[in-house]
Formats: C-alpha cells, sequence, structure tokens
C-alpha cells in the first residue's frame, strides 16, 4: 500500500487493538468509520425540546450504512480463515456491504433479499459490485433460515450479524461517539431490527468505560503498554439505550417474534430478531425500552431531518430521531440530557420513498427567462 502517513485508512487500522486482528489478517477495508456526530440545531429548537440532540451519520459510510463497519471486520477474517465465499439474508445494506468487501477481497458474495421489498439504491449496489443476488418469495427471517441451512452444507461464510466479528467491528460506532463527546452521551436512540447493532453499540459502550468493568483508572489509556484499554476513548458512565421499531415489525415491543413484519422502513422489516437477548440484555443492563412508530410518523420524521436539518437518511434510520423527540417531550428521556441518535443509512438508498412523499414543488416551464423568473416571483416566500 502506498504510504500516506496522515491518511485515514478505516476502523481496522485506527482500532487495531480493540479488534479481533492480528498480524496475519488481511485487511479488506474502504477507510469505513469515521462518520461525522452531527448537532441537531433547528428540530430541538422548533420542538421546544431542551436537550443536546446528536446524529450520528452512518450513512456517510462507503456503502452508505453502518454496515460496513462490520462487514470489514467480517470479511478480514473470513478471507484470513481461507473462506472464498461469503453469504447474507438482507433486507438491502446488509447485502449491499458484503457485496462491496467481497468484490475489494476478491470474494465471491451470495444474498438472499426478499422479492420487491428492498430499496431500489440497495438492490443496484449489491449488482454492481457483482454479488449473485437470490431473490426469494419470503421476508428477511425466511432469508435468514435459509442462509443458515445453506451454509451447513455450501462452503461459504455467513457475514450476516450472528458472525460475530459483525458485532466487533460494529462496536467501534461507540468509540467514535465517546471520542467526539468527550464522554459518553446520557441516551442512545436507534432502530432495532435484527437488533445486530443496539447490541455492538452496547459493547464498544462497555469498552470505553473501565468503571462498569471494574478495571482500570484513566491512567490506563496513557500507559502505552499491555494495558487492556490502551488507545480506548474512556468514559466514566453508560448510555441508557433505547430501540426504535415500526409499529408493524415490532418484535421487542410486542415481547414476542412477528410472523408476518411490515412497514415502509424496509430496512426493519424484521419480525424474529437474531440478537434476541444480546438486546434484550443491553436494555435491561442499561435501564432503557423499547418503543415503535408508525409507518407515516416515520416518514415525517425523515422529511423533518431532511428539510429542517439538512441531513437525508433513509426511513429506518428516523424512527430514532421520532424515538428521542417523543422521549423528550414527555419526560422519559430527561431535560436537559445528552442524546445521541444513529442514523443507520442514507436517504438516497431509497429515492422512490423520498420522491414519493416529497411535497416540494415541481414546476415544469418553458425554457425561458421570463418563465423561469415568474415560477420564482411566484414562490418566494
Ligand atoms: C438502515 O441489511 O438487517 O438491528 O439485512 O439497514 O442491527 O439489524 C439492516 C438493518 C437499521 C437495523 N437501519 O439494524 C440488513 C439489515 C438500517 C438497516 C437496521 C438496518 P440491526
Amino acid at each position: 500500500m502506498p504510504d500516506a502517513p496522515r491518511a485515514y485508512r478505516g476502523l481496522l487500522d485506527r482500532y487495531r487493538r480493540r479488534l479481533p486482528v492480528s498480524d496475519s489478517t488481511p485487511i479488506v477495508n474502504l477507510y469505513e468509520g469515521n462518520t461525522p456526530l452531527l448537532h441537531l440545531e433547528n428540530i430541538p429548537r422548533d420542538a421546544g425540546i431542551d436537550a443536546e440532540i446528536w446524529v450520528k451519520f452512518e450513512g456517510l459510510n462507503p456503502t452508505g450504512s453502518f454496515k460496513d463497519r462490520g462487514m470489514t471486520m467480517a470479511v478480514s477474517r473470513a478471507l484470513e480463515e481461507g473462506s472464498r465465499a461469503i453469504i447474507c439474508a438482507s433486507t438491502g445494506n446488509t447485502s449491499a456491504s458484503a457485496a462491496a468487501y467481497a468484490a475489494r477481497a476478491g470474494m465471491q458474495a451470495f444474498v438472499l433479499i426478499p422479492d420487491g421489498k428492498i430499496a431500489v439504491g440497495k438492490l443496484a449496489q449489491a449488482m454492481m459490485h457483482g454479488a449473485t443476488v437470490i431473490k426469494i418469495g419470503g421476508n428477511f427471517d425466511d432469508g435468514m433460515r435459509l442462509v443458515r441451512e445453506t451454509a451447513e452444507e455450501a462452503p461459504v461464510t455467513i457475514v450476516n450479524s450472528i458472525n460475530p466479528y459483525r458485532l466487533q467491528g460494529q462496536k467501534t460506532v461507540a468509540f467514535e461517539v465517546v471520542e467526539a463527546l468527550g464522554r459518553a452521551p446520557d441516551y442512545h436512540c436507534l432502530p432495532v431490527g435484527n437488533a445486530g447493532n443496539i447490541s455492538a453499540h452496547w459493547i464498544g459502550y462497555s469498552e470505553c468505560c473501565p468503571e462498569e468493568r471494574n478495571c482500570i483508572t484513566e491512567a490506563c489509556n496513557f500507559c502505552g503498554g499491555d494495558c487492556p484499554y490502551a488507545g480506548t476513548p474512556l468514559a466514566d458512565s453508560r448510555p441508557v439505550m433505547v430501540g426504535y421499531q415500526a409499529r408493524g415489525a415490532a418484535p421487542f415491543v410486542e415481547g414476542h417474534p412477528v410472523e408476518k413484519p411490515d412497514t415502509v422502513a424496509t430496512a426493519i422489516r424484521i419480525g424474529n430478531p437474531q440478537s434476541w437477548d444480546l438486546a434484550l440484555a443491553t436494555a435491561r443492563e442499561s435501564g432503557g425500552w423499547f418503543d415503535a412508530f408508525d409507518d407515516d410518523a416515520i416518514l415525517a420524521t425523515q422529511k423533518l431531518l431532511a428539510e429542517r436539518e439538512g441531513i437525508f437518511c433513509e426511513p429506518a434510520s428516523a424512527v430514532a430521531v421520532s424515538g428521542a423527540i417523543k422521549d423528550l417531550k414527555s419526560g422519559r428521556i430527561a431535560a436537559g440530557s445528552t442524546v445521541v441518535c444513529t442514523l443507520t443509512g442514507h436517504g438516497l438508498k431509497d429515492s422512490d420513498i423520498a420522491i414519493a412523499q416529497s411535497s416540494a414543488p415541481v414546476i415544469t416551464v418553458r425554457a425561458e427567462r421570463n418563465a423561469v423568473r415568474d415560477a420564482i416571483m411566484g414562490a418566494l416566500a
């Protein structure tokens, strides 16, 4: 690799000591991570909310979602272990990410997706990166079962979040939040589908908080020796973790798997989450909870973020902000809190949804100066 000493080279480079990487691990990366933590300027003020709300915009990862954090780790280890092919079931983002990292690694990718129920941009990504796309006449949960069964017979490595390296890579989001804030937030709100990401956030925050792990003092961070915390961003607390789902796909709110999940937020159209126990433990240990929102509320928040903050996330991501606003208004999240919401994916992935619900004026005129001027004068606020 050419020498560019100051260039950012992704998570496995940045957090090498904190991840299951060794000198013999071939690192497959796209310089993922290092995403911005943006302060919401307008929405809290408009809503009369007294809190600092920050959004971790994971849509700015290389393939446009947080999945890249887990995929760099899982694909690097798969390659190290001699695997030639990876497989996943996906509501879209995992397949896009798996396809890209497989391309980078020179591996084959097989992705099982629910026919007709993934955003067109995600399908385009999987196809463009050369994955073999297998459309199934079922939902994500069916795909997940089929992947588990297939992997018993075919030489393929599963890169869904049941692959433990995925959560290891994804825990780094918490490191970055602690580094950016200089502390852990009071609350961390995020969408929950298969429930890997909320669990990964909790692992990451726990590793930043030596007090909770009965281990060391802050001084260790600077020892530079074999201290397990060397290089870890440190915090003296962990956030309350709050998971939000779509009403039609809310197994954690209902307390049991959902047979036929349905929501406009196709990324989280999941009824039988694989990380069920980890997510429940996260909520219990952190003092958090789960809640659900209707599709209309989710889309309204997606639009609010785009119109009032200039941030375009996908519908599934917006549910985190729907939740933070509701819980701040009701007082369930205490006034004055520092709240971080993970915006898990980019809005461009689902342009159909965006255009369908947009109310922005589109004016068609002749290609003449007067016509354009009249259109502008008529629309000026
Ligand atoms: C934008 O791509 O499950 O609770 O197969 O794409 O860790 O599953 C996507 C999940 C939130 C939920 N936001 O995260 C897949 C897939 C977006 C997502 C989630 C997903 P998990």
